[in-house]
């Protein structure tokens, strides 16, 4: 496999899988495109993309055109370093200008993937302006006057906004949607994660560490890795961020405080141990929750069948559950592995997939702006 194809190639299940209420042979049908520009021509007529340069910048592009969204002109942004560049978008050339207030004048909606310290920045000049951001960095993600959406779970909150809506993070995205019919029906009262986070979360120096690291060792040479303190290579890191809280990182305190947040209940107890493995794209996450009451294996499959977002592909003596081989450019939460867990009585353990650079970043980005335009136009 040739190195793009490692992060756009989809490949399907084997087995059956259960999606939206149907079993169906082989992959689950991509999620329909939402042809929102059939019945709310340009409710946002001017759009900016900012961070177009970077991955997840380029993955908005091809979601937007993927996804017909409705929009009449297209900025991207980025850092000096990018302008001028040239890059496409629905059969359209852009040149990338650079990210600086003037040039939120003319723009309606922003969709943001940039460092913290950008969004920090940027956020306010373009909400002076008028537009309404949906920004994919952490910088927002916990201030009480930003809501925090995952569409699929509280597309509500998307409505109380103030100009800026934020993302959450990717490891907390696919936990979420998994959660959420969980707690609807039995109460969660405690979760147990690990995640196993794949090197594309590290940005492009991650998926260079993983390449170059990999082919390094196995001719016996050593690799200076830029993105993690450690080899990556025929290795699992049990840290992703820095020192947070009490002897748990970043990355697993953004588990924790977002969950409760998008969720809007903070009664519920998360221990998150969040580990980055030698895989190119997708994370996986082991769950383990305990609910105020038990839910059967049938009963948790079904709610995990009918919510909107996942696909369930359960099948262990047929060997067939998700990993991130089968997940990769698509924009299902998977779940497999569903079982009691035998240790509690009221615990159900499973395993969780998602690509983390489309559902876990650019899809859950795009798919906020959608909820916009939808109540835009019903209230038109
Ligand atoms: C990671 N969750 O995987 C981070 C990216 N936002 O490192």
């Amino acid at each position: 496999m040739d190195r793009a194809s490692v992060y756009t190639a989809r490949s399907s299940f084997p087995g059956k899988v259960s999606w939206g209420g149907q079993q169906m042979a082989g992959s689950p049908p991509k999620p329909e495109s939402i042809n929102l520009a059939a019945w709310s021509p340009f409710v946002f007529k001017s759009i900016a993309v900012a961070g177009a340069t970077g991955a997840v910048g380029a993955l908005i592009l091809r979601l937007l055109e993927e996804r017909a969204f409705p929009l009449e002109r297209l900025k991207l942004l980025a850092s000096s370093r990018s302008v001028g560049r040239k890059l496409s978008c629905a059969g359209k050339q852009y040149e990338v200008e650079l990210l600086r207030p003037e040039a939120f004048d003319d723009v309606d909606l922003v969709i943001g993937s940039t460092p913290d310290e950008v969004a920090a920045e940027f956020a306010p000049w373009a909400v002076e302006r008028g537009c309404v951001v949906v920004d994919e960095s952490g910088y927002w993600r916990m201030d009480p006057k930003v809501p925090l959406v995952v569409p699929e779970v509280n597309p509500e909150a998307a409505e109380t906004h103030h100009g800026i809506i934020a993302s959450p993070n990717c490891s907390t995205t696919q936990m979420v949607v998994a959660l959420k019919p969980l707690h609807d029906t039995a109460r969660l009262r405690r979760v147990v994660v690990s995640t196993y986070q794949a090197t594309s979360g590290a940005g492009v120096g991650g998926t260079r560490d993983l390449e170059q690291g990999s082919r390094k060792h196995l001719d016996g040479e050593d690799h200076p890795y830029e993105a993690f303190a450690h080899p990556i290579a025929f290795n699992v890191i049990p840290q992703i961020g820095s020192p947070k809280h009490k002897g748990y990182t970043s990355e697993e305190m953004k588990m924790v405080d977002e969950t409760h947040k998008i969720l809007g209940d903070n009664s519920f107890g998360i221990c998150a141990t969040c580990v980055r493995v030698p895989v190119a794209n997708c994370h996986s996450e082991t769950i383990v929750v305990e609910t105020e009451r038990k839910l059967a294996v049938e009963e948790a499959r079904a709610l995990f069948e009918a919510m909107p977002g996942i696909a369930v592909v359960d099948d262990l003596e047929a060997k067939h559950y998700p990993m991130p081989i089968n997940s990769n450019d698509r924009d299902e939460v998977f779940i497999g592995r569903i079982r009691e867990d035998l240790s509690s009585p009221n615990g159900l353990a499973f395993w969780c997939v998602s690509d983390n650079l489309r559902k876990g970043a650019a899809t859950n980005a795009v798919q906020i702006a959608e909820l916009l335009v939808r109540s835009r136009a019903a209230a038109m």
